[in-house]
């Protein structure tokens, strides 16, 4: 397939609550979006970057001026013969894997598209529907994320995960495990602890939670395998992980139990789908992370989702759960039983809504061959 032109948009959507993490407070989702087209086609990829590197190194600036600069004409180079070959064609640049992730998703629903299959196919998914979860911030009292915590479990979320950070950690942990002590339960740190914090972890070890997520530096295999060693709930990790090596090295030393896999951290779907292979050969589950994407990511998620070693709920909420309305129509629904259901349309181009997206593209650009 040949890529005649891609057109870049950065997108603005309010989102319909605040999400504070360890890292900083957002009350905007900003993503670029990619629209590649080909052969009459358009596919649609999200780089689901923020306008500050907080949660990595890039921003929304870095994923413009690295896909029009580098990545895009990469790719309109030459023809590809499968989505696999974009990673190899976009090796040559270092890291700025949410850039490549968004540029290779667009390439992988052209494929879909032409050939009538849905990206739950061309991907190997194996499932109808995925078990999701819902992802909480840090609100301003214990009481409000409790209420939160009510208010989306009897929408029917599984699984609930809180943002935790030092000062925001145990007690709402032993508040919201009073309150519902069956709930799956997880806690994310987004790598605001250091080891000599381990007593925290050793105090959280006794709630029963699901897995305690990136809770070292988002550089570091070896205190995390020094941690888990101490902890009876599995470490999971999702900064750390930027490569499928990175999984295979981090199950070697036994810094954790459990991966969080995302296309966007791991520069795209192929990098995902080997991470998924990597710890399904070590008998590690792994889970489909969130980054706030809008439907144009949350659909090429849910895909992946339903990959037989996805074994825990995803942080795939609902559209609903982060926007009054979705790029996407229709939106992602929450099933009564707490399931989502994998897209099953040829691709995911056949459910945007470009006149949505055009509502909230701040800016745009063509980059033709
Ligand atoms: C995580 N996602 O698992 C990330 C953190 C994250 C669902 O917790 C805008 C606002 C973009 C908040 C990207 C979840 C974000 C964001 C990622 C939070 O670590
Ligand atoms: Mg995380």
């Amino acid at each position: 397939m040949r890529v005649e032109a891609v057109e870049l948009r950065v997108v603005e959507l309010p989102l319909r609550f605040p999400f504070e993490t360890s890292f900083g407070r957002e009350e905007v989702k900003r993503a670029v979006l990619v629209c590649a087209q080909a052969e009459g086609l358009e596919g649609w990829g999200e780089a689901p970057v923020m306008a500050a590197p907080l949660y990595n190194e890039e921003t929304v600036e870095t994923a413009w001026h690295v896909l029009r600069d580098f990545l895009v004409p990469a790719v309109l180079g030459a023809p590809v013969a499968h989505p696999r070959e974009v990673r190899e064609r976009l090796r040559f640049v270092r890291r700025h894997h949410m850039a490549k992730a968004g540029l290779e998703a667009a390439v992988w629903d052209l494929f879909a598209q032409r050939a009538g299959r849905s990206l739950r196919d061309l991907l190997g998914g194996v499932r109808e529907r995925v078990e999701v979860g819902v992802s909480l911030g840090i609100e301003p009292t214990v009481p409000e994320l409790v209420r939160r915590v009510e208010a989306f479990v009897r929408r029917g979320y599984r699984r609930v995960k809180v943002k935790i950070r030092p000062g925001w950690d145990v007690d709402v942990v032993r508040e919201i495990r009073h309150q519902f002590p069956d709930l799956p339960l997880q806690v994310d740190a987004n790598s605001a602890y250091a080891l000599e914090d381990a007593p925290v972890f050793e105090t959280l070890d006794e709630f029963g939670l699901l897995l305690i997520e990136q809770p070292l530096g988002e550089d570091d295999l070896v205190d995390h395998a020094k941690l888990q060693a101490r902890l009876r709930t599995a470490v999971c990790l999702d900064e750390s992980i930027v490569h499928p090596h990175d999984a295979r090295k981090a199950i070697e030393l036994g810094s954790c139990r459990v991966v969080n896999i995302k296309p966007a951290r791991l520069g795209g779907l192929a990098a995902a789908l080997d991470t998924h292979d990597v710890c399904a050969s070590h008998g590690i589950p792994v889970w489909c992370g969130g980054m706030l994407e809008t439907g144009i990511g949350r659909l090429a998620n849910l895909a992946l989702a339903s990959l037989p070693n996805f074994r825990l709920p995803g942080d795939l909420s609902a559209s609903d759960r982060y926007f009054e309305e979705d790029l996407i129509e229709p939106p992602v629904v929450l099933e009564p039983d707490g399931t989502v259901r994998v897209p099953a349309e040829a691709g995911i181009a056949p459910r945007v809504r470009r006149d949505r997206v055009d509502r909230v593209t701040v800016r745009r650009e063509w980059i033709r061959a």
